[in-house]
């Protein structure tokens, strides 16, 4: 782990970023180098692999305005911490900052408060360190496997990340603002704007008791470096176990709020049916929704690859990640029979309920012959992945067992 105040460079490194972020952004994004397979039903089967990003390496180029960038699923093989360059990238407006000046950046604190504050990245360094590994995933990813298809980014199952974010307790900041009574809720803005007029600035809030609960963070670093600046630069809110769409990047307004929001994405956009696994029939109408919240359990196999070939009657090791939602893993079981019956995998180490947790286990397959490989996390809350599959039309919360196909020869 890094010295205590090694974040000092955030304040000192910025033309390294300027230099990066400028030009680089928006003139040659759409650069395709080579075409990735990621099959979605109905198609498309390939997506266009770009390096054209600023700080970013080998991504699946979604849509270029604003950045919708996928991690390649071969990266959740490689270790439980995805690496910044290939971490997801999700925006909602085009005209993002492409520099900050880090001297003159300050963050907000007002509303229904005390004492307004304007802090500056000093003053943030200098309040109490906090550190958690935390999957950041995207309330769409897996959207592109919804059948009926729905509309929104089309996403394969690398919408999400992990990573260890380093910052400060929003508690901590609001304390020293010094809430007032009556306060309900807390809203968060992004630096972006909007790029239609009248359009409505990125905002999202969470409860009052959420955010003093000690855990949401004010994060200045992911994975021991500044954060990259299509991922928030230079502070993002981190709140453990609840979709990203919570997690406001370039934060720099935070508002103290007496009454409940009414702002569009918090309001309007990003609510999901109140039903069982947020799911409805194609059509239906006249379903209550409210504000999508906690995620739910995840299992993935990263190795072998679906349509990969085996030996029959030879162990074969099977190896993936799982996580719990919002809360830790409890268990990842597998299936090879069509989940008739299931087999307990061993689990890596423990790196913190909220992050990816490694899973891995050996079988035989009996005989030659094609099998479905079906895996499936069960939390420590005792809430196990559906065996079938939800559906809204928003494309949100997807969380079937998955299964890859299996050929023993
Ligand atoms: N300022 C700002 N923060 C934002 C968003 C945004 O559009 N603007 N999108 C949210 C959504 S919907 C997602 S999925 C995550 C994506 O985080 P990432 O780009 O760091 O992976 O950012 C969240 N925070
Ligand atoms: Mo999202």
């Amino acid at each position: 782990m890094r010295p205590r105040g090694a974040f000092s460079d955030l304040i000192t490194r910025r033309r390294l970023l300027a230099t990066a972020a400028t030009g680089a952004l928006w003139s040659s994004m759409a650069k395709a180098e080579q075409l990735a397979n990621l099959p979605l039903p109905g198609g498309p089967d390939a997506r266009s692999i770009t390096t054209a990003f600023p700080q970013k390496g080998s991504m699946i180029l979604q849509r270029t305005r604003p950045p919708l960038l996928e991690t390649p699923f071969e990266v959740f093989d490689r270790g439980t911490l995805t690496p910044n360059d290939q971490f997801y990238v999700r925006w909602h407006w085009a005209d993002i900052p492409t520099h900050i000046e880090t001297d003159k950046f300050s963050l907000v604190v007002r509303g229904h408060v005390n004492q307004p504050l304007s802090l500056s990245l000093q003053d943030i360094l200098a309040l109490p360190r906090v550190e958690l590994v935390a999957v950041n995933q995207c309330s769409g990813n897996s959207r592109g496997f919804f059948q009926p298809r729905v509309s929104g980014g089309q996403w394969a199952n690398g919408a999400m990340g992990n990573a260890l974010w380093t910052g400060v307790r929003l508690k901590d900041v609001l304390d020293k603002a010094g809430v007032k009574p009556g306060a309900v809720q807390v809203r968060f803005k992004g630096m972006e704007q909007p790029v239609v007029e009248d359009g409505p600035h990125f905002m999202k809030s969470l409860e009052i008791d959420h955010a003093r609960d000690g855990e949401v963070m004010i994060a200045y670093a992911m994975n021991g470096e500044q954060l990259p600046l299509l991922n928030g630069f230079p502070l993002r809110l981190v709140v453990p176990g609840w979709y990203a769409t919570y997690w406001v990047k370039m934060l720099n307004d935070i508002e103290v709020l007496d009454q409940p929001d009414t702002n569009y994405w918090t309001k309007v956009a990003y609510t999901i049916p109140d039903t069982p696994h947020a799911s409805i029939e194609p059509g239906q109408t006249n379903v209550r929704t409210i504000p999508i919240n906690r995620m739910v359990p995840r299992s993935f196999v990263t190795n072998p690859a679906s349509g990969n070939t085996v030996k029959a009657a030879t162990p074969v090791t099977f190896r993936g990640i799982a996580f719990g939602g919002d809360c830790g893993v409890e268990k990842v079981d597998i299936s090879i029979d069509h989940g008739q019956t299931w087999r307990q995998t061993q689990l890596g180490k423990d790196e913190g309920k909220y992050g990816f947790r490694k899973w891995e286990t050996q079988l035989i397959f009996p005989a030659q012959g094609e099998y479905g490989f079906q895996v499936r996390c069960t939390n420590s809350n005792g809430v196990s992945q559906p065996d079938a599959p939800n559906w809204n039309p928003a494309g949100f919360m997807r969380n079937v067992v998955e299964s890859i196909r299996i050929v023993a020869i």
